[in-house]
């Protein structure tokens, strides 16, 4: 049996990006229903708002489903204390160094599986404890570390001995055979997933989505240390404009505060920031999470020559 299939008793090593803002209890329940690793993002949520979808998925699945834990939010301690309380079955991390949490994690029995983006800190959090780690490359959606998946995850997979998750560009079969050839034995999607029927986004979100082609992409945020990958639109090109200008950190501020919130809840295509992965291109049609997830497994299969 395959190792994540083992570690997170699933039936197909597919995790479902915790993408903040996005990732709820609807969404995170589909895959997991479908056999999958289904996941509700913590982001900078409010604990109440949380504890409320945790237990939203508990009543939407049997199966496990996991939390992921953004480290730059204001709320990162109470929702590391959350996922204990509520007994979560698995913790993924972005966005920052998990090793203050891991001890509580382990001792509660919680998995805990950080998303890194360097070999450097994958060989910290496996001397931590760390269950297996998630390899993402800079395709990925959102915040984003400087290594691409290609060149990510076969060193990854060489510096430590936990299993490695591939994340970062994967939307189909093709990605996910790639990311194993690689020496990965599980993978991340985002961005497939946000082009699904169970995926809360805003309609005109998911059309931006359906719509990107390859090259309609660009990351904002390099000035301020956290670059963000979203879709090319006038945000981001008033954003990159500011970056060239070297606009005061009171105007970057004024122009990204809320604004996942003005893409996601409010559709504004405008002005509101549409995180999402460079494979965007790939994806052009939204589909249910089953359906989605049979196509992935079928061609994954087929092209491994075993079950996936
Ligand atoms: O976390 C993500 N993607 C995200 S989080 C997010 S919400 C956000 N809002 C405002 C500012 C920043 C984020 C949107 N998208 N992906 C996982 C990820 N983790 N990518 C990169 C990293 C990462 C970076 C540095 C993980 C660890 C790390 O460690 C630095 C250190 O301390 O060694």
């Amino acid at each position: 049996m395959n190792e994540i299939c083992k570690l997170l008793n699933i039936t197909h090593p597919v995790l479902q990006g915790g993408m903040a803002w996005i990732a709820e209890s609807k969404l995170a329940s589909a895959v997991s229903n479908a056999g999958g690793a289904g996941i509700i993002a913590g982001g900078s949520a409010p604990i109440d708002y949380l504890r409320d979808q945790i237990r939203k998925c508990k009543e939407l699945t049997d199966k496990p489903f996991g939390v992921n834990v953004m480290l730059m939010s204001p709320n990162a301690t109470d929702l590391a204390q959350l996922v204990i309380d509520e007994k979560v079955d698995f913790v993924t991390t972005g966005a920052g160094n998990p090793g203050p949490f891991m001890a509580a994690w382990k001792e509660a029995g919680i998995k805990v599986i950080p998303v890194v983006p360097s070999v450097g800190l994958a060989k910290r959090l496996e001397k931590l404890g760390a269950d297996a780690l998630i390899a993402e490359g800079t395709e990925s959606g959102g915040h984003i570390g400087q290594n691409t998946t290609m060149c990510l995850v076969p060193q990854v997979v060489d510096a430590v001995s936990v299993p490695v998750i591939a994340a970062g560009g994967i939307a189909d079969g093709r990605g996910i055979a790639a990311s194993f050839m690689l020496g990965a034995v599980g993978v991340q999607i985002g961005t497939r997933f946000l082009a699904s029927e169970e995926c809360q986004i805003h309609e005109n979100y998911k059309n931006a989505v359906i719509k990107a082609k390859d090259t309609d992409n660009a990351i904002t945020g390099f000035y301020s240390g956290s670059p963000c990958r979203c879709i090319k639109s006038r945000y981001t090109r008033k954003l990159q404009e500011m970056e060239k200008n070297a606009a005061p950190p009171e105007d970057f501020e004024a122009l990204t505060v809320g604004s996942l919130r003005k893409a996601v809840v409010d559709g504004n295509t405008e002005e509101g920031s549409m995180l999402c992965g460079l494979i965007a291109g790939m994806v052009n049609e939204v589909k249910p999470v089953s359906v989605i997830m049979n196509e992935l497994c079928s061609k994954a299969s087929e092209l491994l020559g075993s079950e996936f």
